[in-house]
This record gives C-alpha cells, sequence and structure tokens, in this order.
C-alpha cells in the first residue's frame, strides 16, 4: 500500500481547499477519483491486503470515495455561484452605453424645407410614379419626337414608350387632367438621367411648382419664387431673371441668385460671374393646357424647377454631388 486511507483524504481534502477554479478542481477529481487515481489504486490494491484487513479498508475506501466525489461536487457549485455572483455584481444602476442616432439624409432635411415654405404659400405637395409613359413625361409637356431629352443617352428607357420620369412635370400633367383650376401644387421627388459627373448623378432629387388659376401673370411668378429663394437662403439674397427656353414653358426664365459664397464680387463657385444658377422657371405653354383640356382663354399658370441637390450643395457650401450617395457617416452626421 502507497498510502493510508487517512493521508489520501487529508491530502486530497487540503488540495481541494486549495482549488482556484474548476478546472484545478477537475485536475484534482482525476487525480484522486480517476482510472489511475490515488483512491482508485488504494481500492484496487485492497485485495493485496491479508484477508483479515481488507473488509475494513474496502469500507473505509468506499466511505471515502463518496466524501471526495461529494467535496468535489460543492466544490463545482460554489464556485458556479461564485461566477453568478460575479455577473450579478454589474451595477445596474449605471446609465446606459448610448446608441448615436440617425439623422435625416442632408437631401430629406432640405426637401421637406423646401416643400414646408412653399405650403405656407399656399401650394399642395403632390407625390408619383417614377417609371413613367413617353407621353406623360414628353408629349404632354411640349417636348417634340426631335428633342435631345428623348434620345438614349440622356433618357433610361424601360421599353419603347415607357422612361424613368426625367423629371416630375408628368406627374403635375396627371393632377391638371384630375382637376379644374385653380391648381397649386409642388412635386419632390427622384428623376433619372443617363448622366454623370461632379455635378449630375444618374438619380437626383427635383422640386417642381406650378400654378394655374385666372389671371395668372409673370409679375406672380417672380414674387413667389423671389418669396422661395429669400427663406430657403436669406433675405438678402437678391435674384436675376435671365430669359431662357423650355418645350414647356413660354416665356421661360433661368433664375440666378447672387452668389452665396462671395455675394456677386466673382469667386470659384460661381466662375467669377458672381451669379448662380438656381431654378428654370415660365409661364406655361398653351400646347400643355391643351393636352390636358384646360380653357387657355381662361387660364394662365406658371411652372417652376429646381435640383435639390444643387440647392443643397450651394447652401452648405459641398463641392461634390457623389457625396451624397456615398453613405459615408462622417459626411452625413454634419447636417
Ligand atoms: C408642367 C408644365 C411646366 C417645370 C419647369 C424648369 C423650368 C427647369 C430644371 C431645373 C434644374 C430641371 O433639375 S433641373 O435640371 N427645371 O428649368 N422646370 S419650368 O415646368 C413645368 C412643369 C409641369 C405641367
Amino acid at each position: 500500500m502507497e498510502n493510508s486511507i487517512e493521508e489520501i483524504e487529508a491530502e486530497a481534502l487540503q488540495e481541494l481547499a486549495a482549488a482556484a477554479g474548476k478546472d484545478e478542481i477537475q485536475e484534482l477529481s482525476v487525480t484522486y477519483l480517476g482510472r489511475k487515481g490515488k483512491l482508485t489504486r488504494f481500492l484496487r490494491n485492497i485485495s493485496n491486503l491479508p484477508p483479515d484487513k481488507r473488509p475494513d479498508a474496502g469500507k473505509s475506501a468506499n466511505i471515502l470515495k463518496k466524501r471526495l466525489e461529494e467535496a468535489f461536487k460543492s466544490a463545482f457549485e460554489k464556485m458556479d455561484l461564485a461566477e453568478a455572483h460575479r455577473i450579478e455584481a454589474i451595477d445596474v444602476s449605471l446609465p446606459g452605453r448610448p446608441v448615436p442616432l440617425g439623422t435625416l439624409h442632408p437631401i430629406t432635411q432640405i426637401i421637406r424645407e423646401i416643400c414646408a415654405i412653399f405650403q405656407k404659400l399656399g401650394f399642395d405637395i403632390a407625390e408619383g410614379p417614377e417609371v413613367e409613359s413617353d407621353y406623360y413625361n414628353f408629349e404632354a409637356l411640349n417636348i417634340p419626337k426631335n428633342h435631345p431629352a428623348r434620345d438614349m443617352q440622356d433618357t433610361f428607357y424601360v421599353s419603347e414608350n415607357i422612361v424613368l420620369r426625367t423629371h416630375t412635370s408628368p406627374l403635375q400633367v396627371r393632377m391638371m387632367e384630375k382637376q379644374k383650376p385653380p391648381v397649386r401644387i409642388v412635386a419632390p421627388g427622384k428623376v433619372y438621367r443617363c448622366d454623370s459627373d461632379i455635378t449630375h448623378t444618374p438619380m437626383f432629387h427635383q422640386v417642381e411648382g406650378l400654378l394655374v388659376d385666372q389671371d395668372i401673370s409673370f409679375g406672380d411668378l417672380k414674387g413667389v419664387l423671389t418669396a422661395f429663394v429669400q427663406q430657403i437662403f436669406d433675405e438678402q439674397t437678391s435674384l436675376r431673371f435671365r430669359p431662357s427656353f423650355f418645350p414647356f414653358t413660354e416665356p421661360s426664365a433661368e433664375v440666378d441668385i447672387l452668389c452665396v459664397m462671395c455675394r456677386g464680387k466673382g469667386c470659384r463657385v460661381c466662375s467669377q460671374t458672381g451669379w448662380l444658377e438656381v431654378l428654370g422657371s415660365g409661364m406655361v405653354h398653351p400646347a400643355v393646357f391643351e393636352n390636358v383640356g384646360y380653357d387657355i382663354s381662361r387660364y394662365t399658370g406658371f411652372a417652376f424647377g429646381m435640383g435639390v441637390e444643387r440647392i443643397t450643395m450651394l447652401k452648405y457650401g459641398i463641392d461634390d454631388i457623389r457625396k451624397f450617395f456615398e453613405n459615408d457617416y462622417r459626411f452625413l452626421k454634419q447636417f
């Protein structure tokens, strides 16, 4: 016999008391109760004892085996309990970790701002399909068959007669078909053009406006657009109307504002002209009214359109339109 049963017991309990973790307890359990463990060896060697000693030795070895099994089990449980206490020791009264909140995309913010200004001026907001027929996107708006906008280079064709709308104007045609004047609507939304560089993306956002009633003049158009520009930029922003051409308006005018960067002195942003183009506008062409069945001897109206990305770039001094579509949080969180 290598060790007496008393020695094995004292040694096992002493080592168990010093065990620092579940792994050490597991190792001790193998050292004493495993196949080659100290107590197992003792039990195996009982047959070598004189016959009269065997019953007592067997009895006390089995009692110790049970005792050690229980001691290891309870030591394991104690460790589990200590672990649970450590977890419970988390201070639940501490404030939670802040979850960063997203913000509205700058384009969405400016669309909302533009719409709110026109709503105060008495316009309703209208939205419509981004996939349109050739009729609503071009024909009804007096855009002739040979117009460059109809070219595959400028327009995304879904099929021969179906396009991704190149402006939000088709929606306004649909509105006029449904309702008689007076009409006062602004149409915000995505539009698509086959174009991509530092100032153009294949999808961008427009807000267009349309006002139709009796006795509407170019003076009304100037008044509404001046009120709008001075609210979206500031009251000191002066406007300039320059003659232009669009198939759906006659007469037509492009609207420039005094450069927001240099206030007219001339800089890189305004190409040294002192002015920035921000809107297109004009009196609705009688051919458009005839297409929707409006009486051109009774009604006149004006329309205007603007690119939201351009307005946002000028308002915040952003130099590359592609920044709006990269979803870089460091850029977006500034707005
Ligand atoms: C109807 C009739 C006429 C909308 C108009 C413009 C002038 C215009 C451009 C501004 C920058 C498009 O995004 S942009 O490239 N728009 O210059 N848009 S008048 O005229 C309409 C609309 C609807 C029924």
